[in-house]
């Protein structure tokens, strides 16, 4: 039985909304689900594992109608699915308004509920949020009860800390029989154990989201009522990754030769990603960065940089300005800071305070 599981989609979502990738990312969110349901069919999954959070907000009734389009083009997957917190169950939702078609199988009650699927002999527990906040254990109830059967559970909760949703418990997921369960909520993979996962976001979804991002595809070969084989992997897929980059510069860097190399090495790394920069090392003293300019340098060639910060420090001749300048304040204060043990403090402190002495005096 070959499995597909995606959590974590947030259709609707917009991420950079306000910046102009906002739009584009608002559709390669749908692209990335439209992928998914394409990769089922290319490669006859059997069962899709939708756990939680599929909109990012209570869905548009447009925005379930094309979900729902796209459930009915599906030729050979089933599919399962819940709500989660993002997309809870309100008296309002429009996932109300809407029939999916027979091959989607959306368990929707609140406290536990299941579907048996007698042609993958193959058992599905859940439920679904019919709240924003819930804070009761509802999965620990949750158990298989046919061992004869694929147990499948798909839950959207949190294991690694009490954030308002619903609680899981990684020992109680283990002990409850299970064949694998497929975790949505927390938008990093975890891999908890070898039948127990969170795929993470299909897209990244924040800045705080960084590195690849995908789905989880897998086959669970079951004979008899003994244990079941598995096997899974995840499959990276996002269209984009934030990817946090930290670039050293030298006092020989200059604003056109940083632009330069740094082109390079995004270009290296992928044009279509979206950076966080942050500039390090030893600058040349008299350089001052015009990071708005280098960002616009960089959009110019096709890069995407988010954010670019400056945390080099400018080169400063130590020790020959405590020779030359031992009568004034900047040679003063460079010997007083050997008085200071920690070097990393005092190399800190000379760069600070330099900086700051010589600021005042525009001297240099
Ligand atoms: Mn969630």
């Amino acid at each position: 039985m070959k499995f597909l599981h995606a959590g974590d989609v947030h259709l609707g979502a917009e991420p950079e909304s306000g910046t102009s990738l906002g739009a584009v990312r608002k559709g390669e969110l749908w692209d990335a689900f439209r992928d998914i349901i394409e990769r089922c069919n290319k490669e006859n999954i059997d069962l899709l594992l939708l756990p939680g959070d599929l909109f990012h907000s209570q869905p548009l009734l447009r925005e379930v109608k094309e979900v729902d389009y796209l459930f009915g083009t599906l030729t050979h997957t089933r599919v399962v699915m819940c709500a989660g917190n993002h997309d809870c169950l309100l008296p309002t939702s429009h996932y109300y308004d809407v029939t999916f078609p027979d091959q989607v199988t959306f368990l929707m009650d609140p406290q536990t509920d299941s579907v048996y699927l007698p042609e993958l002999n193959t058992e599905v527990f859940g439920l679904s949020y019919d709240a924003r906040q819930i804070e009761e254990a509802r999965y620990d109830a949750l158990h298989s009860t046919d061992a004869g059967r694929i147990n499948i559970l798909v839950a959207h909760g949190n294991i690694l800390c009490n954030d308002k949703s619903i609680p899981l418990h990684r020992g109680v997921l283990e002990g409850a029989g299970f064949d694998y369960v497929a975790l949505g909520h927390i938008h990093n993979r975890i891999e908890v154990s070898p039948r127990v996962a969170y795929s993470g976001s299909l897209e990244p979804l924040n800045r705080g989201e960084t590195g690849a991002k995908g789905y989880i595809l897998g086959e669970i070969q079951k004979e008899g009522s003994g244990p079941s084989k598995i096997h899974w992997e995840f499959v990276p897929h996002a269209k984009r990754e934030y990817v946090p980059l930290d670039f050293p510069v030298t006092a020989e860097t200059t604003e056109f030769s940083l632009c330069s190399e740094l082109f390079g090495v995004l270009r290296e790394r992928g044009l279509q990603h979206m950076y966080l920069i942050t500039l390090t090392g030893t600058r040349a003293r008299e350089v001052v960065w015009n990071l708005e300019s280098i960002t616009a340098v960089l959009a110019k060639y096709g890069a995407n940089v988010l954010e670019l910060a400056d945390k080099t420090v400018p080169d400063f001749p130590v020790e020959l300005w405590r020779e030359q300048e031992q009568d004034n304040l900047v040679g003063r204060f460079i010997n007083r800071m050997d008085s200071v043990e920690d070097e990393t403090l005092k190399n800190r402190a000379l760069q600070y305070g330099l900086q700051a002495l010589l600021a005042r005096d525009d001297k240099r």
